[in-house]
């Protein structure tokens, strides 16, 4: 896919999700470098970093993509173009295997925490937390899942549509019923979109509203993300630049006088969070920074600017 094709998917969430972004931008960096001809190396690194920034902007709040984007770009300096072609095509590689063996690993350990007759409450559409579900089922496991519609884009579908697809019995909720749908559950699962520095997770807008109706009824409240999506630059204010998407996503027409706020996400408190599940373990959100900083250093040196 061309570079401006998935920057305007990104944009129009039809690649949404923040796993499915990251992936999906590297893979058109990656086009993009062997479809361009640059006379020099100097030329190349250009037009990839172009591309890079173009990819950003896309949906600037994804720091998985952003992490990803910057990993593949490691080491790509120097005089000779086609080692610099070759540098740059492994990192794709390393990248997109560990989005892929991550997400895998993930599935296998969150799935261990599902058991029988379980009420699995969701919100949303995650692709880590479907892939959990899903791996759950797999090893036999019967459990129900009941989810929220996710307005005013309606992911919660996709959710619904997946799992309903695998033969995982699914009750669909509006978003404002979500106690009713967490009545019975066991447990909470939820994506990421961002782990900020003081440990609190990034998730759609809902997530903390749900947290917190989760937590007074003691239901656990895991977040299942791929530990690429800790985001250091959150310490200079995260929380002021929250996607704010078009109001006509919410109301196409409003009357004069009528303002809309439509906020993409929110983020949960690290309190109303039992733990957050990834490839390197399940750990309370501030065990989880203590982990990052000795199993993923690289990620807390860059700075995306
Ligand atoms: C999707 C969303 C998901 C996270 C994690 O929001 O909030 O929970 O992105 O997804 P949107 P994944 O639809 O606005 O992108 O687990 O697939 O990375």
């Amino acid at each position: 896919m061309t570079l401006q094709k998935t920057v305007r998917d990104i944009k129009s969430l039809k690649i949404q999700g923040a796993k499915n972004i990251a992936v999906s931008a590297v893979k058109a960096l990656s086009e993009h470098a062997r479809s361009a001809k640059p006379k020099s190396a100097k030329g190349l690194i250009k037009e990839l970093d172009f591309a890079k920034r173009m990819l950003f902007a896309s949906r600037p709040t994804e720091p998985c993509m952003r992490n990803a984007l910057n990993f593949v770009m490691n080491n790509v300096h120097g005089e000779d173009l086609e080692h610099l072609r070759s540098v740059f095509h492994m990192n794709v590689k390393r990248c997109l295997d560990h989005l892929d063996s991550a997400g895998r690993l993930i599935a296998k350990i969150g799935a261990r925490k599902i058991r029988n007759g379980m009420v699995i409450f969701t919100h949303c559409h995650s692709s880590t937390v479907d892939s959990i579900l899903l791996e759950a089922k797999k090893t036999g496991r019967r459990f129900e899942v009941h989810n929220t519609e996710t307005r005013p884009r309606y992911q919660g579908r996709i959710t619904a549509k997946e799992l309903a697809k695998a033969g995982i019995p699914v009750e669909h909720y509006v978003d404002s019923a979500a106690r009713l749908a967490l009545k019975k559950a066991d447990m909470m699962l939820m994506g990421a979109d961002a782990i900020t520095s003081e440990a609190k997770v990034i998730n759609k807008i809902g997530s903390e509203l749900f947290a917190e109706a989760a937590s007074l009824r003691d239901v656990p409240v895991y977040s299942c993300s791929d530990s690429w999506k800790f985001d250091p630059k959150t310490i200079f204010g995260y929380e002021e630049t929250i996607e704010k998407r078009k109001p006509a996503e919410i109301w196409k027409n409003p009357p004069k006088g009528v303002r809309i706020n439509n906020f993409a996400f929110e983020s949960v408190d690290s309190d109303l969070i039992t733990g957050i599940i990834s490839e390197i373990g399940v750990y309370s959100p501030s065990l989880f920074i203590e982990e990052m900083k000795s199993k993923n250093k690289w990620i807390f040196k860059r700075l995306y600017f």
